[in-house]
């Protein structure tokens, strides 16, 4: 068939709407008609040429919300009709990564994944000259039809609005889950958020939901402040504003510092700041930004043996098919919000004006809607 996509065709330049072909989906894939998808920092990290695993000509976009066309043969679980959420990171059941309760990062198809491929090393897009087009991070949501494995896709209730829920294909599940599944913070907890963008917003609902008494927000950007006072930040804190190390400021403000902090920022140097943030003896720092390639984290080892835990987190830690169905019913039941971080709705042809108002800091979430 054909479909309308916004096409990656080198790093570093914008994104090219065209039609492109799209294969029907093989063995345990689904042909998915996407209907809206949330422009997330990481798609730009790789346009950008920074990701090490970006490859073009790509169809890149993650985080989105569509219902399924056709299923391939084998697959049991979807059907014709069905809403669903495209999961980058996948949920096979079966492997020894889903069997173990201690990660979310299931390995069935991650080697065809980062190749940009199908599991059986095909792409299903190409150009309408022929030209092979890749797959990203497993989902290509930048167009308006898609194949995913059966895996990599969360059915989600048929009432939820794909251009708010699409949301939940990233930004939402990563922010919250990294409070509730990786750093499981306790009520009363002292938490510093490093970054207050699509990602930093959501750790910040997901520590009021937690019954966090005090969340400082730290950003460079002051008027991001004041949709995280929305959110629930009690403190905010403008580097620029701060003499001398902003660590030893944070931790004397805190009494002592974060017993929680997080980055959501991908700067290598603000993840340090975050871990000296934290309180001596017991203070754990979550990083979920991602940083460039060649760029390396440091810290002094005693931050570390001296109490200090730094983790990481990927799509906060959530097993997708099991995960996302039920945020989704958090937003449809109100405990969560997610209606006021979609500050701008695109058609596919304004796609990148939306990477223009990220990179002027104008926007938290761009959704396109097709
Ligand atoms: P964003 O651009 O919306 O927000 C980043 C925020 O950080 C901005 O408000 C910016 O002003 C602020 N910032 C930049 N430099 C700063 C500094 N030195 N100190 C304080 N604040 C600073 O981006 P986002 O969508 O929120 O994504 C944040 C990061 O999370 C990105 O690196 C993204 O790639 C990553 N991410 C990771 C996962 C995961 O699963 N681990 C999932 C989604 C996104
Ligand atoms: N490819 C990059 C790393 C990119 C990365 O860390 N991706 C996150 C999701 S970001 C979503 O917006 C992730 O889940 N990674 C897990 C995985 O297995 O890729 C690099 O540095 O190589
Ligand atoms: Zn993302």
């Amino acid at each position: 068939m054909r479909t309308k996509a916004a096409v990656a065709l080198e790093a570093g330049k914008p994104l090219e709407i065209m039609d492109v072909n799209l294969d029907a989906p093989k063995e345990g894939e689904v042909l998915v008609e996407v209907k809206a998808t949330g422009l997330c920092h990481t798609d730009d990290f790789t346009l950008s040429g920074a990701d090490p695993e970006g490859q073009f000509p790509a169809i890149l976009g993650h985080e989105g919300a569509g219902v399924v066309v056709e299923v391939g043969p084998g697959v049991k679980s979807l059907k014709p009709g069905d809403h669903v959420i495209p999961l980058y990171t996948p949920e096979c059941r079966e492997c020894e990564y889903c069997l173990n309760p201690k990660t979310n990062l299931c390995q069935a198809i991650r080697g065809t994944q980062g190749q940009g491929v199908m599991p059986d090393g095909t792409s299903r897009f190409s150009m309408t000259d022929g030209t092979p087009l890749l797959h990203y991070m497993g989902c290509s949501t930048f167009a308006n039809h898609t194949v995913l494995p059966e895996i990599a896709l969360a059915k989600i209730r048929s009432d939820a609005p794909f251009d708010k829920v699409c949301y939940i294909g990233c930004g939402v599940t990563t922010g919250i889950g990294a409070v509730v599944n990786t750093a499981k913070v306790e009520i009363g907890a002292t938490a510093i958020v490093f970054g207050l963008g699509g990602i930093g917003l959501n750790v910040i609902q997901g520590l009021r939901l937690a019954g966090a008494d005090r969340i400082v927000g730290v950003d460079i950007n002051p008027d991001k402040a004041d949709m995280a006072w929305k959110f629930g930040m009690t403190d905010f804190v403008n580097p620029s504003e701060v003499e001398g190390a902003l660590a030893p400021y944070l931790v004397e403000m805190t009494g002592g510092g974060g017993d929680y902090t997080f980055d959501a920022t991908g700067n290598v140097d603000v993840m340090r700041t975050a871990l000296e943030s934290a309180h001596k003896g017991w203070g754990e720092s979550v990083i979920i930004g991602v940083a460039p390639a060649g760029a390396e984290i440091a810290t002094r080892p005693f931050q570390l043996v001296t109490g200090r835990v730094w983790k990481g987190t990927a799509f906060g830690g959530a097993s997708g098919r099991t995960d996302v169905p039920r945020i989704v019913d958090w937003y449809m039941d109100g405990k969560i919000e997610i209606d006021p971080m979609i500050t701008h709705t695109l058609t596919l042809e304004e796609i990148n004006k939306g990477f223009d108002m990220m990179h002027a800091g104008e926007s938290i979430r761009s959704v396109v809607v097709y």
